[in-house]
């Protein structure tokens, strides 16, 4: 009995202090997390090597943990220059990874106008430009929307993958099996029933697209500063329905999310202005407990007293 209830607290105290704290001591943002292999991987934007007055950095940083609390710093694994047709010096924002026939793909918005994908053969690379050009951009793709950025891939159980990216206009276009070209025209995604008295729901950027017990969640920021708010719907492509608040507003004019389920529980994944000397362009990935409903909707996450 007194073991039972030793471990119990222990593995409370556990998560308590888990959640909220930054999982390093470098700045980073934007969280894409990834079960591969039984790992975590998680590719973030170097907040670390950016001016401290923009999001001008042009290299992706990766993170890897067996347990969600040791955290390994895995490095600049990858930078713009991997795409011969970027500009050496363009800013490398959110990122993206995905796993399909034995191939690791990367998808990295490059300068704000554009959208790559590189390939790999391990999870940490090294990853090679998977095109000559873009998968996204705005001066060649009809609907490509003002700004392609934060992409994001959910692989169905049918196995059709969809993007989706841009800001203030969520833009969803379905995927070839290769992962690296458009099966289809990009697609504004319908979102529906925000609250009539709020004009600040609405999209601002950072989609998410997750599927649970059937039903498609598209979460988002709201805009700058932004809360992480979500909609669901039971086909990908949407109409998606307006449900509620994942994440409250933060004290700085970016809020990004990631969901991931590994060993079973669910997790959000965000970025906070934690670490000493953080603010607007010196973020810091945190994560925290996602808990669902028995009907389906996700409850707010709460990690400040
Ligand atoms: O890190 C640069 C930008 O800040 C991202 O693309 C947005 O989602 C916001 O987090």
């Amino acid at each position: 009995m007194t073991f039972k209830i030793s471990a119990a607290l222990l593995l409370l105290m556990a998560t308590q202090a888990l959640a909220g704290e930054p999982i390093s001591t470098r700045f980073n943002a934007d969280p894409s997390p990834h079960v591969f292999n039984g790992k975590v991987y998680l590719y973030a934007t170097d907040d670390a090597s950016n001016s401290g007055k923009y999001w001008d950095s042009t290299s992706w940083r990766l993170y890897t943990s067996n347990d969600l609390k040791t955290w390994r710093d895995d490095g600049a694994f990858l930078d713009v220059t991997v795409f011969k047709w970027a500009r050496p010096d363009a800013k490398a924002w959110a990122p993206e990874a995905a796993y399909r026939n034995g191939k690791y793909y990367f998808y990295a918005p490059v300068g704000g106008d554009k959208i790559g994908v590189a390939v790999a053969d391990n999870p940490a690379g090294p990853f090679k430009d998977a095109r000559s050009d873009a998968l996204i951009d705005k001066a060649r793709d009809a609907n490509a929307g003002d700004e392609p950025i934060d992409p994001q891939v959910l692989i169905d159980d049918d196995g059709q993958a969809y993007l989706t990216f841009g800001t203030r206009v969520p833009k969803i276009v379905k995927l070839n099996a290769d992962m690296t070209s458009l099966a289809g025209p990009i697609e504004n995604l319908v979102i529906k029933g925000f609250p009539a008295d709020d004009p600040k729901k609405k999209y601002g950027e950072a989609p998410f697209l997750h599927k649970h017990k059937g039903l498609y969640y598209f979460s988002f920021s709201t805009g700058w500063p932004g809360q992480i708010v979500y909609a669901t719907s039971k086909t990908p492509m949407g109409p998606y329905t307006y449900r509620g608040v994942i994440f409250d507003y933060l004290k700085i004019s970016t809020n990004h999310q990631a969901i991931l389920t590994f060993k079973g529980k669910p997790w959000f994944f965000y970025h906070d202005n934690l670490l000493p000397g953080g603010g607007d362009h010196k973020r810091s990935i945190s994560i925290a407990p996602l808990r669902y409903n028995r009907d389906g909707t996700i409850r707010e996450v709460k990690v400040k007293p």
